[in-house]
């Protein structure tokens, strides 16, 4: 029997349910696997195991897992044998700097002989030496915006993503290192049979992000002004139009991103486009 595609997801965390749920929407159902390190999926040729983020890049460098979802800081800082390969679009974060609110900030050299706390020590080595800073690094596994209050740090460098921590502990974000999201990532060492069930899922997930970033829009338009509004409009192809019972008048369809929405409808108003709907797409296969 074929050896199934072995995809890391975290076990819990901040990534465990988007993961999740991306999968299912690619296909990739199974059972109750929170509880369990290793869940076969239902009509699919995958097992999903169930890890510690930080684990997965040793995970897929050792061929333990083929394929994983996890946070692209991860893959960054701990510099293992896998690649990148899409990104999803969810838990967005960036690592940052950051220092006591009340200290004066006049750019990076505000760190040159401080001490700075991280989870990240590779990131951070790398962004001091790019940038000429010779500083301390003390490296702790949590916590690590209370360092400066305690007095371990002059700084940190750690993950932000509304900035509440930091201001709660008195700190301010002046330097961004590196934006960071989930991330599709494939180890090194994949056979024929893997890669192409990898691929496959590869492009489900395609599938799945191109229909959550576009819409599908359909409206009226009046004959005289459709050469205009399919210029806005220029839909996969090109725009459907049909014509309406009443004479004169033309429905058309086509599918807009999602971040050009708002600007786009206002164009289509202002060419006389009349009765819009704009519904969502289940899956785009692109
Ligand atoms: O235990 P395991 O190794 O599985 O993971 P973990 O302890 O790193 O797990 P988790 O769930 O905390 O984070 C998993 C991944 O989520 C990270 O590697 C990032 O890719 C992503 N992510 C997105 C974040 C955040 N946003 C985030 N805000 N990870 C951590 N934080 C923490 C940050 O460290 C800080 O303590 O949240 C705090 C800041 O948040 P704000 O909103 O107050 O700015």
């Amino acid at each position: 029997m074929e050896e199934k595609l072995k995809i890391a997801v975290q076990k819990s965390g901040r990534l465990h349910d988007g993961s999740i749920s991306l999968l299912r929407e690619c296909g990739i159902r199974i059972d109750n696997g929170f509880d369990q390190l290793i869940a076969p999926a239902f009509d699919f040729p995958a097992d999903v195991l169930f890890l510690r983020n930080s684990d997965i890049p040793q995970y897929l460098e050792d061929g333990v897992a083929d394929i994983a979802i996890l946070g692209e800081n991860v893959v960054i800082e701990k510099e293992k044998e896998c690649e990148v390969v899409e990104k999803l679009g969810f838990s967005r974060c960036r690592l940052s700097l950051a220092i006591p609110r009340n200290e004066k900030y006049d750019g990076p050299g505000w760190f040159k002989n401080k001490k700075l706390a991280t989870s990240y020590p590779n990131t951070l080595r790398k962004y001091l030496m790019n940038n000429n800073i010779d500083a301390e690094i003390h490296e702790i596994s949590g916590s690590v915006e209370i360092a400066p209050n305690i007095g371990l740090a002059d700084g940190i460098c750690d993950l932000v993503s509304s900035g509440s921590t930091l201001f709660k502990n008195g700190l301010k974000e002046v330097e961004v290192i590196l934006k960071s999201e989930a991330c599709f990532v494939k180890g090194p060492a994949l056979n024929k049979a893997k890669q192409a069930v990898a691929g496959e899922i590869l492009f489900r997930i395609r599938s799945v992000l191109a229909s959550r970033n576009n819409k599908y829009i359909l409206l009226n338009a009046p004959d005289e002004k459709l050469e205009d509004i399919c210029k806005i409009l220029p839909g996969m192809k090109s725009p459907t139009i049909m014509p309406l019972a009443l004479k004169g008048w033309s429905s058309v369809h086509s599918v807009i991103s999602e971040t050009d929405f708002w600007a786009v409808i206002g164009q289509l108003k202002e060419k006389g486009a009349q009765g819009i709907l704009v519904i969502p797409i289940e899956k785009m296969v692109v």
